[in-house]
């Protein structure tokens, strides 16, 4: 029953006090982000983690969050994630032993000419890997900023996990589409579409599948039917998508320029479920619809719900410190350098 859950959270939750801070990413459900204390974007909330002094930081989003946090908060702090099944399968698309073989197969192509880079929104071990090459992370809301300042290090980029935030982000920056070449980690096999001399940024073949959903079709289908309803999209949505959309940003910059819109303007929104929704039921004053018509939710950020926080934080209170992430000493201090660089 939530309303008794909702109680024992909150019981929960007060016993704990200073204690305890809980982060809630912005596509969690409304009944775990009722309990948070600081909501954001993925680069908001590693700034949070790196801030807060409590004993248990509980991360309501996905395990790489949870990874970061750890790195950027201190030893003696926990890093809670309440359900371990909350993964990103974008993350997943860049394991670091296929990262390792790409890396020695581009070195031999490239030779020294390459500087990594990689989306937050990938493991501990890649981000390690990228802090070990000089290399940055960099997040949707700074990924032009970082790009720039790779190519003033290296001639080239690996950019990785997210192909479309990498090819996005690199278009609007004047790199051309066949001055990319694709690194396809399942056939072990770069993809190039012009001399190797030329290439400027090796996009590494992964992407998000809830924002695959939004596709060129829904755009002409709204295009046709209403001209005049905006059209706003996140970067990890294909080239194509971004292209033919009116604008596109960050979690973050969704969230400002509705925010920023007049009273009355139609939007049609290309980004996860949960988000768009609170967008839609925070602004009744706005004609806000998701620009796939059937909502698109990020299935494993809502693993984490009402039951699985409630249990964390009982057991918190009882002493337990249930599914505790924890990232080693080497692959933090590594990680570290990569994310400093982007702080
Ligand atoms: O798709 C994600 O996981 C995003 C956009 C994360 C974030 O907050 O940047
Ligand atoms: Fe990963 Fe996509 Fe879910 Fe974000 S929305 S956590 S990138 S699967």
């Amino acid at each position: 029953n939530m309303d008794e859950l909702y109680e024992r959270a909150r019981a929960a939750k007060t016993k704990l006090g200073s204690r305890l801070f809980i982060l809630g990413h912005h596509y969690q459900k409304d009944e775990v982000i009722q309990f948070a204390d600081a909501t954001g974007d993925s680069l908001q909330l590693a700034q949070v983690a790196a801030q807060q002094s409590a004993d248990y930081l509980v991360f309501c989003g996905v395990h790489f969050m949870a990874e970061t946090a750890d790195i950027l908060s201190t030893e003696k702090q926990a890093v809670v994630l309440p359900d371990m099944r909350a993964g990103c399968s974008m993350a997943d698309m860049a394991d670091i032993d296929q990262t390792e073989r790409a890396w020695s197969e581009l070195q031999r192509v490239f030779g020294e000419t390459i500087i990594p880079l990689t989306y937050v929104n990938s493991t501990a071990a890649i981000k390690a890997f990228v802090g070990r090459y000089g290399g940055a992370t960099v997040t949707s809301s700074n990924a032009e900023k970082m790009v720039r300042w790779a190519l003033t290090q290296k001639e080239r980029l690996l950019f990785l996990p997210d192909q479309h935030l990498g090819r996005n982000t690199t278009v609007k920056l004047g790199i051309k589409l066949e001055e990319m070449a694709i690194w396809d980690p399942i056939r072990n096999q770069l993809e190039l579409n012009c001399p190797a001399d030329d290439v400027k940024v090796i996009l590494w073949k992964g992407h998000c599948s809830v924002h695959m959903n939004f596709l060129p079709k829904h755009i002409e289908n709204l295009r046709m039917k209403e001209p005049d309803r905006r059209i706003l999209v996140h970067p990890e949505c294909t080239y194509e998508v971004v292209h033919a959309s009116d604008d596109a940003g960050s979690t973050k910059y969704i969230i400002d320029t509705i925010a920023a819109s007049t009273p009355g303007s139609k939007w049609a929104i290309g980004t996860e479920m949960n988000l768009v929704n609170r967008l839609i039921k925070d602004y009744p004053d706005r004609d806000i619809v998701s620009l796939n018509p059937y909502m698109c939710p990020c299935l494993t950020m809502n693993r984490i719900d009402l039951p699985h926080l409630t249990w964390v934080l009982e057991s918190l209170v009882e002493g337990r410190v249930p599914n505790q992430i924890t990232v080693d000493t080497k692959r933090t201090k590594e990680a570290k350098m990569a994310l400093e660089k982007m702080l």
